[in-house]
């Protein structure tokens, strides 16, 4: 599947999939909802706590039930396309890009080689699992990938990147556990020039001692790119796991605020009835989503699409046949 460059009928597809437990549990009521013709209050309820349930959050549920409320639906059918405006609108205000890398209009102009790519993210999130990802498809697209072992603090974390690597066959970068991150990326990204390659993935812990040491140890991370590529990194991915909810949210926080956040991958969307989580990243974070994890396997992510993404939540009616 095409992964840089924009919506593609094979990946509205994967999300749809991965959109399914979602769909059936919570949202399929909402299809259920709008069978009947009349915008009843039992139907704005429902919707209410469909919304919350879904993990959109409380605010950004009751804000865009009211924004839909104001425009005052007289049929149930209206109400839908109502929504399904308002909620794109969230997504599509936070889907500004950030980074040099994703979300850039078509024919941009590229960074210098190699592009730099922090990965970030509470523990168990999926950053590692993303490299992997995010390596096959820059492979497909015929780049050349290194990775960095940035994550010297969990145990097995440098082996299970090592891992993706032999079996991708991507180029690894690491030193021993408890080494210093920084000097793993300054590795990296210097092998990496010398020989080539056109993408460095750096891996990071999701957990340290406490949360002040990660953030500072990020921030030197960070530092050591800039003095390598006067430019900073290229893209700094958040990685979300869509099924923590709102518990996930109030933890990735931090690394929102402090690690200077230009992207979203939200992981194991295939797994979870929360994907209205998408909707309280786009408010709260104000950040775009780039990428969502449909599965277990490598090939298993797809480009985020603020529109194709709502029009599966809410059933395309025009394939409903409404
Ligand atoms: N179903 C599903 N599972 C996923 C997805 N992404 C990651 N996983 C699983 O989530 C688990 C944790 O993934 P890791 O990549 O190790 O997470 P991490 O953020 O690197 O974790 P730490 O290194 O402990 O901080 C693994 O079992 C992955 O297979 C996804 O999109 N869907
Ligand atoms: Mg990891």
């Amino acid at each position: 599947m095409r992964l840089f460059g924009g919506r593609s009928k094979e990946a509205d597809q994967a999300t749809d999939e991965a959109l399914s437990r979602t769909k059936r549990s919570i949202f399929g009521r909402v299809a259920g909802l709008f069978g009947g013709t009349d915008v009843t209050e039992e139907l704005w309820d429902s919707l209410e706590e469909v919304l919350i349930g879904a993990d959109a959050g409380v605010q950004t549920t009751l804000e865009v039930l009211d924004r839909v409320r104001a425009r005052k639906p007289r049929r149930a059918d209206d109400l839908r396309a109502m929504l399904a405006e308002e909620l794109t609108a969230i997504l599509v205000a936070a889907d500004a890009p950030r980074g040099r890398l994703w979300g850039l209009p078509e024919g941009t102009a590229q960074p210098d080689r190699p592009w730099i790519i922090l990965i970030v993210g509470v523990n168990g999130s999926g950053k590692t699992t993303a490299i992997g990802r995010l390596a096959f498809a820059y492979m497909e697209d015929g780049k050349r990938v290194m990775a960095a072992a940035g994550d010297t603090f969990r145990a097995a974390a440098i082996e299970q990147l090592q891992e993706w690597g032999r079996r991708l066959a991507f180029d690894v970068v690491a030193q021993g556990p408890g080494a210093d991150p920084a000097a793993v990326a300054f590795d990296a990204i210097g092998a990496a020039q010398a020989r080539g390659h056109d993408v460095v993935l750096i891996d990071t812990a999701g957990r340290l001692q406490n949360k002040q040491n990660l953030m500072d140890e990020l921030t030197k991370v960070r530092r050591v790119i800039e003095r390598h590529v006067e430019r900073g990194p290229d893209e700094v991915l958040l990685v979300l796991d869509a099924s923590t909810g709102q518990n996930g949210l109030s933890q990735a926080k931090a690394f929102a605020d402090s690690a200077q956040v230009t992207s979203v991958m939200l992981t194991k969307l295939d797994g979870t009835a929360k994907g209205g989580i998408v909707f309280a990243i786009a408010r709260e974070f104000g950040l775009p989503v780039r990428f969502v994890g449909t599965g277990q396997r490598e090939g298993d992510l797809a480009p985020f699409d603020p529109r194709g993404f709502v029009a599966s939540l809410l059933g395309d009616p025009a394939a409903a046949g409404a």
